[in-house]
């Protein structure tokens, strides 16, 4: 049975806005340096965005959940269901950009954790680019 939109929408906004969370942690502490560094706490982020990224959220965009239904619409380009090469491309650069971020931030260098996160971060604007309408 093929899950309802609205759920596919909600399911996969929740995990960005998870990510989101973890992301700003791991900003504040080893980028910006607003918030003290804490390796544990930097690393417990990271797996937490690892473990979204490897989770398969591609499932999530199904045919019909580019509009919501009974939830506020989505921000999803119609390209996006229909450009699976490239959609596959960036997805699967990011997730390694994920894992490489969980290493770093095991091994617990600020300096490489704030080199990695940029490298994330250009694949998550990959996709905000090519497939996010902008508000
Ligand atoms: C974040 C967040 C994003 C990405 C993006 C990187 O923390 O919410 O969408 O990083 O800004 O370019």
């Amino acid at each position: 049975a093929q899950m309802k939109p609205e759920d596919a929408i909600k399911f996969r906004q929740s995990g960005y806005t998870f990510m989101a969370w973890n992301m700003g942690k791991i900003k504040a502490q080893a980028v910006d340096g607003t918030t003290p560094f804490n390796k544990d706490q930097v690393a417990a982020a990271a797996n937490a965005i690892a473990a979204v990224a490897n989770s398969g959220m591609g499932a999530l965009y199904l045919p019909g959940t580019d509009k919501g239904k009974g939830w506020k619409d989505t921000r999803v380009k119609p390209e996006l269901f229909t450009d699976k090469e490239e959609v596959g491309k960036i997805a699967k650069n990011f997730v390694e950009q994920a894992n490489k971020l969980q290493q770093v931030a095991l091994a617990g260098d600020q300096a490489a954790i704030k080199t990695q996160f940029g490298e994330m971060g250009k694949a998550c604007k990959a996709c905000h680019d090519k497939f996010r309408i902008e508000e």
